[in-house]
């Protein structure tokens, strides 16, 4: 089960600076140790837990102290919503119930939260003089960009947009996957505001060897070595240089939350969302395919072929996850709902596929014998989710049932029922979303 870690919000009321601390380390000064709390946040942390943290020296920034988490008020992320589920405090990992994904666009405090290593702290975050680095061996010069530059010489865009962490759905495999253990809720659609990635690159100018982009944010690796990476991805030059490829500094019209990129992000619909790097400072322009943190061995990739669940696979058998499969999900009614007999139940949700597009939805109670289609709207733009909605209003009898929802894609390629292809780290779990429904008297 997930953690779920509360008391939090105590310390945000108190002392806001030290709770941001504890989230999210401490800037880096060249003659102190990264990743550690510094001696004025272990004064007031002494306060806040009723005693001098002993061994405060050595206890890791963005870990929260044990102490603080036995309030019955719930815990919320810093610009986050409080009912997120917490899987992780270090680095901070957080999911969306479904029932909370029922906006057409997803609300920023309700997207998910994704990080691999310690956010940069936001009082040391200036939009004014944050600036865009695009380089490499590919680029035919090196420029820098202002926010304001951004602004004001590209022409800006809005486009909805599906992010989908590439291990959503990893806590059903079995034998497990190693890794956060996501449910179905690492996954949102919002209005993302930026410039085209293309038209900056263009501005650069892209060498006709170019084959990758990868990008580097200002978060810091969990040991606190600042030559380490916590992750460093990219995308092919044809990704980077699709019209809804953006470099974003907004999410619905207001500036993104601390945790999810603030102020300037990559964002790529479709694809594995850890392929969109937050806190976006640098570009490469690459003559290979990007090499960066995270990008090789095992991680953000499947075997080639399909392999027997539990074998372990050679890295060169691996190959780098693309395009999103087809998947759905259930977002009204919550799951558990109770219904009297004759009531009739709407059920709606959404459902996307990458950069392809839904053909239909359908759903079942009766354990998928049979499927009835439901309303679909089309997509807002590509790769934006696509909303779907039914009315059942012919439950036999009183009882236990689940509803399960199919999405197909516009190739014809439907969601399985059950797990798709095991592998070592658990990504790409689209099977059918199901919720269960209780009719009584
Ligand atoms: N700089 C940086 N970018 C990052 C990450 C990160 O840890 N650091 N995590 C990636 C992963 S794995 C995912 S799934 C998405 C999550 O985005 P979100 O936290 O805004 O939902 O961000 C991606 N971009
Ligand atoms: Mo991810």
């Amino acid at each position: 089960m997930a953690k779920k870690y509360i008391g939090l919000h105590e310390l945000y009321a108190k002392d806001p600076e030290l709770a941001d601390r504890l989230l999210w380390g401490r800037q880096s000064h060249s003659n102190s140790r990264r990743g550690f709390l510094q001696r004025s946040a272990l004064l007031a942390m002494g306060a806040v837990l009723g005693g001098n943290m002993v061994y405060g020296r050595n206890f890791p920034a963005g870990m929260i102290p044990a102490g603080l988490a036995n309030s019955s008020e719930a815990f919320a992320l810093p610009g986050k919503h409080p009912d997120l589920v917490v899987l992780n405090d270090r680095p901070v990992n957080a999911e969306t119930p479904a029932h909370l994904l029922d906006d057409k666009v997803t609300p920023a405090d309700l997207l998910f939260v994704r990080n691999n290593g310690l956010p940069p702290q936001v009082e040391g975050i200036d939009p004014n003089t944050w600036t865009l680095t695009i380089e490499g061996e590919s680029a035919r010069t090196s420029k820098s960009y202002t926010l304001a530059d951004l602004k004001s010489r590209f022409r800006e865009y809005t486009y909805h947009l599906t992010l989908e962490c590439g291990g959503n759905g990893r806590s059903e495999f079995n034998p497990p996957a190693k890794g956060n253990q996501w449910t179905v809720g690492a996954v949102g659609c919002a209005a993302w505001t930026g410039v085209r990635l293309r038209d900056v690159l263009e501005d650069v100018g892209v060498g006709s060897d170019a084959v990758y982009i990868g990008y580097y944010g200002k978060d810091s690796h969990l040991s606190g070595d600042p030559e380490k990476d916590p992750i460093s991805r990219g995308v092919p030059i044809s990704k980077a240089m699709q019209n809804e490829s953006l470099i974003a500094w907004a999410i619905n019209g207001e500036a993104i939350p601390v945790l999810n990129g603030y102020p300037l992000r990559l964002v790529f619909g479709g694809w594995p969302a850890s392929t969109s790097g937050k806190w976006l400072s640098r570009i490469v322009i690459r003559n290979k395919v990007h090499d960066g943190e995270k990008m090789t061995g095992q991680s953000y990739r499947v075997p080639c072929k399909p392999v027997a669940p539990g074998v372990s696979v050679a890295d060169e058998d691996m190959c780098i996850i693309e395009n999103m499969p087809v998947k759905s999900l259930i977002t009204f009614p919550q799951s558990g709902a109770t219904i009297r007999k004759g009531q009739a139940l709407p059920l709606r949700g959404h459902a996307w596929a990458g950069e392809l597009s839904i053909q239909k939805v359908e759903y079942s109670i009766d354990f998928g014998s049979t499927w009835r289609t439901c309303k679909l709207e089309g997509p807002v733009n590509k790769m934006a989710w696509q909303h779907w909605s039914a009315t059942v209003s012919d439950f036999p009898e009183t009882g236990y049932y689940e509803v399960w929802a199919r999405a197909t894609d516009s190739n014809g390629i439907a969601q399985p029922m059950v797990l798709p292809g095991w592998n070592p780290r658990g990504y790409l779990n689209n099977a059918c979303h199901r919720i269960a429904v209780k009719v009584v008297k």
